[in-house]
């Protein structure tokens, strides 16, 4: 898989790359690159933004910056790029992201990230040059970088090689296998510890009541992270 980060601070990205799963990925033949935004704007000083039209507080990133910059990458209107590979918007206000949308976007042979600051984005760069709109959580942080982040962790973490044990992505949080539940909870050594056991049936060896123990706690998970139950 290919990813492209389109932001005004691709040096962010270097020690994200040295991370132990992200290099795996990348030495298993997947590319991340963090293109900067900068580097094709049409304006004078690298401007790349301007003041809100109707007024209010902040900076919004112009279209056309946008569209220069993606211009400049691909060698293509940027309006052709969605047909291309899933172009994604990262803002507060996007879909927010969730294991299903994870594969979905880890199934992807390509993505491009761009990463908003200041206020955001002219909304005709959402409208016209992207796929998706996603957010990383209803919460507001300075700008896309670190939701560009979190969106690469999760779906590179899904591509073959990145995790040293091939099972590890299979029965973890929300997957299927767990049918969309929270992982269990883990215990190792030591089995006592300042008083603190393990369940015991963990360490009874009975591998078909230790499946549906861990299946009942990962169950109580979820509805409690789902709130009370409607009655
Ligand atoms: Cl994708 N961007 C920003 N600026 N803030 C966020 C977010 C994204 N997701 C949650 N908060």
């Amino acid at each position: 898989m290919e990813i492209d980060v389109v932001t005004l601070f691709p040096g962010w990205f270097d020690w994200f790359r040295e991370q132990r799963h992200v290099a795996n990925a990348l030495e298993s033949g997947n590319r991340l690159r963090a293109l900067d935004l900068r580097e094709h704007t049409p304006l004078g000083a690298g401007q790349v933004d301007d003041t809100p039209f109707g007024g209010g507080a902040g900076m919004v990133l112009r279209v056309d910056v946008m569209d220069a910059a993606l211009r400049g990458f691909y060698g293509v209107d940027p309006v052709e790029l969605p047909r291309q590979r899933r172009v994604i918007a990262l803002t507060p206000g996007g879909r927010v992201l969730d294991e299903q949308l994870v594969s979905e976007l880890a199934a992807e042979p390509a993505l491009t990230l761009l990463c908003g600051r200041y206020e955001g984005f002219d909304e005709r760069i959402v409208q016209h040059f992207c796929s998706d709109a996603v957010s990383i959580g209803r919460y507001v942080l300075a700008g896309g970088e670190l939701a560009a982040m979190v969106v690469c962790d999760a779906v590179m973490r899904k591509l073959p090689g990145a995790l040293g044990h091939a099972d590890s992505a299979e029965e973890e949080s929300f997957s299927a296998a767990l049918e969309g539940d929270p992982e269990y909870p883990h215990y190792t050594r030591p089995a006592e510890y300042r008083g603190w056991t393990v369940p015991e049936v963990l360490l009874s060896g009975h591998h078909e009541e230790i499946r549906r123990w861990r299946r009942a706690r990962s169950r109580e998970r979820g509805a409690a992270a789902d709130g009370p139950p409607l009655s």
